[in-house]
């Protein structure tokens, strides 16, 4: 039966692709409730041929509603997202407000879908950050089939990772090339350049991005003990993330066994054909549902390493899709 549903942070980047998969997909709405901000009260959003004005969030916004997607930032989902809950929704947050709270599951309803089912009762349900999701969506098949010893990942995260406001400031300097840029977004000037930091630092050196690949990795894969390390770097591509991954498996496997672990698993598509220069690019997986998994090969000096290139868009999979995924595996499952 058709839902009710509100979308905290309808106007942005992935409150607009939130609306975009749930028209694709179909998704059985009876109501929806789009919140933005002031300045955007009254907006009209578009959804299976009705027009929802945006609203504001305000006490008893959320009564009446089965489900609400959050996309506002953490301090938004911190004071509003238990709010959802109170009054009866679940909470699907795309923040980083719980996901490490131990008593709130964080999920990629791939990988771990079922911490959540049709008998879950209204709550938060955080969604991992976007660089975490395609990782441990590559990392699955290979850890339920040989086990995993570490992992190293570095990423080459495109600027809609920033919102709209990356987005259109690479388009500004890209339009501007020979002008000198002042940052804004990033802390650099992006165009032709590639910044090694995402977030802000802790005084071991690591940025809050890196830190939140490395604390969600263990919980969503369910290894406490498993030895993650991650650098993020910020690149001037426009959208999809991609991430260079060093695999030591617990068991030794060739490579056909990798491949075909990997092929197998729901969610990913393999594109690995390195001599035809055939593996995934931001700019073709940009706008596609599946994490791609390209360029694996072992290392020569260790039998249990093995590397490869994983690629997402990290609007859709990354944040919109995979919460409309738990969405699906709470009510239609
Ligand atoms: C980024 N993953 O890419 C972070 C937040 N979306 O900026």
């Amino acid at each position: 039966d058709k839902l009710k549903v509100g979308v905290v942070g309808a106007t942005g980047m992935v409150g607009q692709t939130f609306m975009e998969i749930l028209a694709q997909r179909e998704f059985p709405i009876a109501e929806l409730r789009p919140f933005a901000s002031e300045n955007s009260l009254g907006k009209k959003i578009e959804l299976q041929g009705t027009a929802w004005p945006c609203q504001v969030l305000k006490e008893g916004c959320f009564d009446g509603l089965d489900l609400v997607f959050f996309s506002s930032g953490d301090d938004i989902s911190k004071e509003w997202a238990p709010k959802a809950v109170a009054a009866g929704a679940f909470a699907i947050d795309n923040s980083a407000a719980f996901r490490m709270d131990p008593n709130t599951v964080l999920i990629v309803p791939e990988v771990n879908g079922d911490l959540v089912n049709k008998d879950s009762k209204p709550q938060i349900i955080a969604n991992p950050n976007c660089s975490t999701i395609q990782l441990v969506v590559a990392l699955k098949p290979l850890l339920d089939k040989f086990g995993l010893e570490e992992v190293r990942v570095s990423t080459y995260q495109a600027v809609s990772g920033a919102g709209k406001d990356g987005h259109d400031e690479l388009m500004n300097q890209t339009s501007n090339p020979a002008a000198s840029h002042t940052p804004k977004t990033f802390p650099h000037q992006i165009l032709f350049n590639c910044i090694p930091q995402i977030g802000s630092f802790n005084d071991d050196g690591f940025c809050s991005e890196e830190v939140k690949i490395m604390k969600e990795t263990r919980k969503i894969l369910g290894q406490s003990q498993l030895k993650v390390s991650a650098f993020t770097v910020r690149i001037p591509a426009l959208n999809a993330h991609s991430e260079s991954v060093w695999v030591t498996l617990k068991n030794e496997a060739n490579r056909e066994q990798v491949l075909q672990a990997l092929h197998n698993f729901e969610g990913i598509v393999v594109q690995d054909d390195p001599k035809k220069s055939v593996y995934p690019l931001a700019h073709k997986v940009s706008g596609e549902d599946p994490v791609y998994v390209g360029r694996i090969h072992r290392d020569p000096e260790d039998p249990k390493m093995w590397l490869m290139w994983v690629v997402s868009d990290n609007i859709r999979k990354g944040a919109a899709l995979n919460g409309i995924q738990i969405a699906e595996k709470i009510f239609h499952s």
